[in-house]
């Protein structure tokens, strides 16, 4: 059966890291005879606004919402308007970003071995903020006990399954509860009552207190639940922990569609220079690939840049001195 991708590079670096990806991709469809793919590409970001005025165009969301996956690059000046509608257009509840060292990277805490599941919808992300005068502006933190039970209920599940690596049988809940009383009391009242129902062991954490035990003790944590905002700024804390965000995949899912992205931006600093580290695209192409049941084939691709990770080539972030294009194709070549 043949599924359609879309693939939306955006912003930045996106450009140069999403094309790696789509290659690797490319060379998995080659060699194995169950996967095939069409690959749909679309346009979104800052140099589409500043082109047409329109940062998400209506056939970029739609091609999105029809596919049965989408792999994205990165968002920029425009990414309330581009990777938060194209996280609803998938229908996304839950961002998955796991963080871990690998073998030959040099990392401030090697052994770290963390997943995030960020709760994708609400919180301060949600769009409610109100410019009231000349000196106030306001935001509304939103948080439903429905989007905190949907994300309990995926962790709960998340940390039953046997597949992939093992990061235990319970998680962390990590929250601002004693300032934050009614929204994050709601949220790690109902993550605890979904953990209940479960039978799942759910720890908490207090978020500032979680910020500096996470990068003295990384080990002691494996699965961590987060509410939004929470997640995007915790899961980049570790990615410093493990050798930078060129490392670091994501995973947007929903329940019928699931859109995949590196948890980098756009990076500025190197955007056309072709250096950027292409392994956290192809990382989160190996997450659409196991989403789409191409477990064995999400593997290989995992294998191959934990191998390219541990001989090199690599890129300037990790100390080397290869392109984006040597390091992608010694991936492809170890595949
Ligand atoms: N590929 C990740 C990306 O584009 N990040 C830009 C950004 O600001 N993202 C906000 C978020 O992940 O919620």
């Amino acid at each position: 059966m043949t599924e359609r991708i879309a693939v939306v590079p955006g912003d930045g670096i996106g450009q140069e890291v999403v094309p790696a990806a789509v290659e690797v991709l490319e060379a998995v469809e080659a060699a194995n005879a169950d996967v095939d793919f069409e690959f749909v590409e679309a346009d979104a970001g800052d140099a589409v606004a500043d082109a047409t005025g329109v940062p998400l165009p209506d056939a970029t969301y739609d091609t999105v919402a029809a596919a049965d996956a989408t792999l994205f690059g990165a968002a920029g000046e425009t990414a309330a308007d581009v990777i938060l509608p194209l996280r609803e257009a998938v229908g996304s509840f839950v961002n998955v970003r796991p963080a871990r060292a690998y073998p030959g990277v040099d990392a401030v805490r090697p052994e770290t071995d963390v997943v995030f599941l960020r709760e994708n919808t609400e919180g301060v992300y949600a769009g409610h903020e109100n410019r009231l005068s000349e000196d106030l502006s306001t935001l509304t933190r939103v948080v439903t006990s429905s989007a905190s039970r949907q994300l309990a209920e995926f962790a709960c599940e998340f940390v039953d399954d046997d597949r992939g690596p093992d990061h235990g049988d319970g998680f962390t809940v990590v929250h601002k509860s004693n300032v934050m009383r009614e929204t994050d009391g709601r949220f790690l009242e109902a993550v605890h009552d979904v953990a209940d129902d479960h039978g799942v062991d759910a720890d908490e954490e207090l978020m500032d207190a979680f910020a500096t035990k996470l990068p003295m003790n990384p080990s002691q944590y494996g699965v961590v639940v987060t509410p939004n905002l929470a997640g995007d700024v915790l899961s980049d804390l570790a990615a410093g922990l493990v050798g930078g965000l060129g490392l670091l995949p994501s995973a947007n899912i929903g329940e019928e569609n699931a859109l995949f992205e590196p948890v980098h931006g756009t990076a500025p600093d190197i955007a056309g220079d072709g250096v950027a580290n292409p392994a956290a695209a192809v990382l989160s192409a190996a997450m659409l690939l196991e989403y789409l049941g191409h477990d064995a084939a999400g593997q290989q691709v995992r294998d191959a840049v934990e191998a390219v990770l541990a001989d090199g080539p690599r890129t300037p972030d990790l100390g080397g001195d290869a392109s984006t294009a040597a390091v992608s194709q010694a991936i492809v070549e170890h595949l």
